[in-house]
């Protein structure tokens, strides 16, 4: 169970001995832990080197009295050549920090960390069918207008409504797939038979046809009313456009795909490996035009495992585009803003503005370390709705870096849509390099702008 321990931690701290933590990589760690950052008790990440076999893994675990768990990521099936990656179990009252400075001074260990837990990069507000809810999707030469939308309506306007065979990954909570305005563009993983108790593609999951709940371990993405957040993503990014209903995303069509794992209480770096590493499988497993993913989630402290995933969904072609957080830093400082701050050349990291172009007063920004703004003030979008004891399809404004993402995430679709043959960096560097300049994102974000699609 996910638990928070700010408090036994500043007294770990105080008798840690900072000689022990050398590495770049273990001062972030522990800089994160001392911040107080979110993790699972007693669990630990190990990246173990190549070539550390069953004797040394259970050497290193013994130093410990460490417990495996689970193999994230099996050695024998990676392209690095690097050793597993491994999920491991401490016993009550074993100390995280005097555990993580006997595992890294291991020989057979490259690093080791805590498993982080993650939140909605969200912050909801109950204003539903405010005036302008569909702002984001405006341009200043359409109607309604609105210069500091993401100007999709011009490219609609011109005919570029359809995003055709490209795929974006949701990884998130689940989403509302039957939802009245989202379900023509629910992707259905084309290698897996429905119902049959079988894993036909082979990937490791069980009938996963909308895509894998990591955090309930289970093949219902979608599990109720709670599943809003990753359905006013989803609405963002591919709601049905001229169906006379609801909202239009910035793709009118285009598959969209889930890795659930964000429960009630958040999710974990453990889940996050597992379901950037999905997607990453699914796009090359079965061919499949998956641009990117869509991250609006954040917390914890730095996890060279998850950069590692994001690394391997750059290797396999695919952006990662990430919510900078709502907590108002600059990410340039040192403020834990992961997982936008990593370097990695296929992230995106989106801050977020209002319908009055200013920056939203919760977003999180930084010259170097976030990328783009877009609109995530009072966005309206597709959220599932409790109704007389059923689940109904509704409609619903929230904010948040959370609802900035999904429009750089659909702007990725469309960009690779009406550009087939560009590459997930030509991608990125258009949606960049196309950014429009604006006062409040000048010096705020790399392209000192905000997203604008309308010359892709
Ligand atoms: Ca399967
Ligand atoms: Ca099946
Ligand atoms: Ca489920
Ligand atoms: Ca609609």
């Amino acid at each position: 169970m996910p638990r928070y321990h700010k408090l036994s931690l500043a007294v770990i701290f105080a008798c840690a001995a900072p000689a022990a933590f050398s590495s770049e990589h273990s001062e972030k760690v522990l800089a994160a832990l001392q911040a107080g950052k979110a993790h699972v008790a007693q669990e630990l990440l190990i990246q173990y080197k190549a070539g550390a076999g069953a004797n040394a893994k259970q050497r290193a675990l013994g130093k410990i009295a460490a417990t495996p768990a689970e193999v994230l990521v099996a050695a024998h099936q990676r392209r690095d050549k690097r050793g597993d990656l491994e999920l491991v179990r401490l016993p009550q009252g074993k100390s995280l920090q005097q555990a993580i400075a006997a595992l890294s001074a291991d020989e057979a260990v490259a690093f080791v960390e805590p498993n982080w837990i993650y939140n909605h990069a969200a912050t909801s507000n109950d204003t539903y069918y405010t005036n302008g809810g569909l702002w984001g999707m405006y341009g200043d030469g359409s109607s309604p207008a609105n210069q500091y939308g993401s100007q999709a309506a011009e490219q609609w306007a011109g005919g570029n409504t359809a995003c055709g065979d490209v795929w974006v990954g949701i990884i998130d909570e689940g989403y509302m797939y039957n939802h009245e305005d989202l379900a023509a563009n629910a992707g259905k993983n084309p290698g897996e038979v429905a119902g049959d108790g079988i894993d036909n593609d082979g990937n490791g999951y069980v009938d996963d046809v909308y895509g894998w709940d990591f955090a309930g371990n289970d093949n219902s993405v979608f599990d109720g009313a709670g599943d809003d957040h990753g359905t006013h993503v989803a609405g963002t990014i591919g709601g049905v456009g001229g169906n006379g209903k609801g909202v239009a995303g910035v793709c009118w069509s285009v598959k969209l795909f889930n890795a659930k794992f964000l429960g009630s209480r958040g999710g974990t770096t453990a889940n996050a490996v597992k379901a950037v590493d999905y997607m990453t499988d699914m796009k090359t497993r079965h061919n499949l035009n998956m641009i990117a993913t869509s991250n609006s989630w954040g917390g914890g402290g730095f996890s060279q495992a998850l950069q590692d995933a994001i690394g391997r969904a750059d290797n396999a072609g695919m952006l990662f585009i990430a919510a900078a957080g709502n907590d108002a830093y600059n990410c340039d400082s040192g403020s834990n803003c992961y997982p936008a701050e990593y370097p990695n050349n296929n992230l995106i990291a989106v801050a977020s503005i209002t319908s009055t172009g200013a920056m939203s007063s919760f977003s999180s920004y930084g010259k170097t370390t976030v990328d783009i703004c877009a609109p995530g003030s009072a966005v309206m979008s597709t959220v599932p709705k409790s109704s007389k004891g059923k689940v109904i399809s509704g409609y619903a404004s929230y904010s948040g870096t959370s609802m900035a993402t999904p429009h750089v995430s659909g702007a990725a679709a469309l960009y690779k849509a009406l550009n087939p043959a560009a590459s997930h960096t030509q991608v990125k560097n258009g949606i960049l390099a196309q950014a429009l300049p604006t006062a409040s994102c000048n010096g705020k974000v790399s392209s000192n702008g905000r997203l604008d699609v309308s010359g892709y």
